[in-house]
C-alpha cells in the first residue's frame, strides 16, 4: 500500500498530520474489530474540502492509530503537546434567567454524542449491531422519569414523506451528509435508525445517526436554565442505564475526533440586530468566553436576519460545568451589549 493520493489542495487535518512515515507505520494494523487506517481516512480522501477527514471505527482506533489521531485531536481542540485528562462534572444548577422577556434568545439546544461500549461506530458496524444499539437505547429511554417519558419512532416504520416531515421539524435526522456517506455511516439506512421524543418533544435521542446516540434538549422560547435542567436529568438517566464508551484521558469516545471529551455542544439561536452591524464587538465577547458563532442553520451556513447560532467552542479538556458557565456568562455579556446598542 502506497501513501494515499490526497488532493493537492486539501487543507484537512488528516492530510496535515498523516505523514508518509506515520502511514508506513500504521498501514498494516487493524483494531480487534478489524478496522484499518485506510478505512478511517476514506472521507478525507474522497472529499478534498474535508476539514478533519478521518473517523475512528471503534474506541481502539484512537490508541492503535494514535500517531495520527493524537496530533489531530490536539490541533482541532487547541491543546498542547499533552492531552489533558477528562474531568467528568455536570451538575444540575439553577442559572439566573438571561432573557426573561424572550426578546433575544429564540431557542436553546444542548446535545452530547455518546457511543455504547464494545460496539463499533456507525462507519464500521453491522446491521445486527445497529439493531442492538437501537434496542439498548429504547430500553434505557423507556425508564426515563415521567416528565421526560415519550415514544420511540423507528424510521423504517415511516414513509419517506413522514420522515421528511419530522426532519423538517428537526425532530429526526436525514441520511448522513457526503462525508458520512464516504465513511460508510449511511449503510443500511434507515434500518436501526430512530428517534426517542419526550411527550413535549423537547428531550430527544437520535439513535444511530453519526454516533450511536445523540442526546439533546431543544426548546423554543425557553430560558437556558430551564432547558438545562431537563437535559441533565435525562442524560444522567441514560448514562446510568447504559455501558458507554469512555476513556479516562479523552472522555466520551465517538467516531469523529471533534466529538470527544464532553462531546457537548450547548448553544442558542439569538436575535442581535444591533451587534449584527458591529460584528467585531460580538466576536470579541464570543471569543473571550470560549464561544463560537455558526450560521443560523448550523455549521458552514449563513447568518440570517441577525439570528446567530452561538455555542461553546471547547469540548475536550474542559468539563461540562465550565462549558455551561462560559455560555451563561457569555450570553449575559452579549445581551447587555445588545441592550446598550438598541436602547439609543
Ligand atoms: C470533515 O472532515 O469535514 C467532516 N468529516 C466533518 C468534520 C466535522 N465533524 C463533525 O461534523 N462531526
Amino acid at each position: 500500500m502506497t501513501y494515499p493520493a490526497f488532493h493537492a489542495h486539501t487543507a484537512s487535518l488528516v492530510r496535515k498530520h498523516l505523514t508518509p512515515e506515520r502511514y508506513q507505520r500504521l498501514k498494516n494494523l487493524k483494531t480487534p474489530s478489524g478496522f484499518a487506517l485506510d478505512d478511517a481516512i476514506c472521507s478525507g480522501l474522497i472529499h478534498p474540502d474535508s476539514s478533519v477527514g478521518i473517523y475512528a471505527g471503534d474506541k481502539d482506533s484512537y490508541t492503535l492509530f494514535s500517531d495520527v489521531f493524537t496530533p489531530i485531536i490536539q490541533d482541532y481542540h487547541g491543546l498542547g503537546q499533552t492531552l489533558p485528562r477528562h474531568v467528568q462534572k455536570m451538575t444540575p444548577q439553577a442559572f439566573v434567567p438571561l432573557d426573561p422577556e424572550g426578546r433575544f434568545i429564540k431557542s436553546v439546544r444542548i446535545r452530547v454524542a455518546r457511543s455504547l461500549a464494545g460496539i463499533p461506530f456507525s462507519n464500521h458496524m453491522t446491521r445486527a449491531q445497529r439493531l442492538e444499539v437501537e434496542t439498548k437505547a429504547m430500553d434505557a429511554a423507556a425508564t426515563l422519569p415521567p416528565d421526560l417519558s415519550g415514544r420511540y419512532i423507528r424510521f423504517s416504520d415511516l414513509t419517506q414523506a413522514q420522515l421528511d416531515a419530522l426532519v423538517a421539524d428537526k425532530l429526526a435526522f436525514p441520511k448522513g451528509d457526503r462525508f458520512q456517506e464516504a465513511a460508510g455511516m449511511n449503510r443500511d439506512f434507515p434500518v436501526g435508525r430512530g428517534v426517542f421524543l419526550s411527550s413535549d418533544n423537547c428531550f430527544r435521542i437520535w439513535v444511530n445517526e453519526e454516533d450511536h446516540l445523540r442526546i439533546m434538549a431543544v426548546e423554543t422560547g425557553a430560558d437556558f436554565g430551564q432547558v438545562l435542567q431537563g437535559f441533565v436529568t435525562g442524560l444522567a438517566h441514560m448514562e446510568a442505564s447504559l455501558d458507554l464508551c469512555f476513556d479516562p484521558g479523552i472522555g466520551f469516545v465517538n467516531a469523529c475526533p471533534t466529538n470527544l471529551g464532553t462531546a457537548m455542544r450547548a448553544g442558542v439561536h439569538i436575535h442581535l440586530p444591533g451587534l449584527a452591524k458591529i460584528k467585531n464587538q460580538l466576536k470579541e465577547i464570543v471569543s473571550a468566553h470560549h464561544l463560537q458563532i455558526r450560521g443560523t442553520m448550523g455549521e458552514n451556513t449563513a447568518v440570517e436576519e441577525a439570528v446567530f447560532d452561538i455555542s461553546n467552542a471547547r469540548r475536550l479538556g474542559v468539563c461540562a460545568d465550565t462549558i455551561l458557565a462560559d455560555l451563561h456568562r457569555g450570553l449575559d455579556a452579549i445581551i447587555q451589549a445588545e441592550k446598550n446598542l438598541t436602547q439609543h
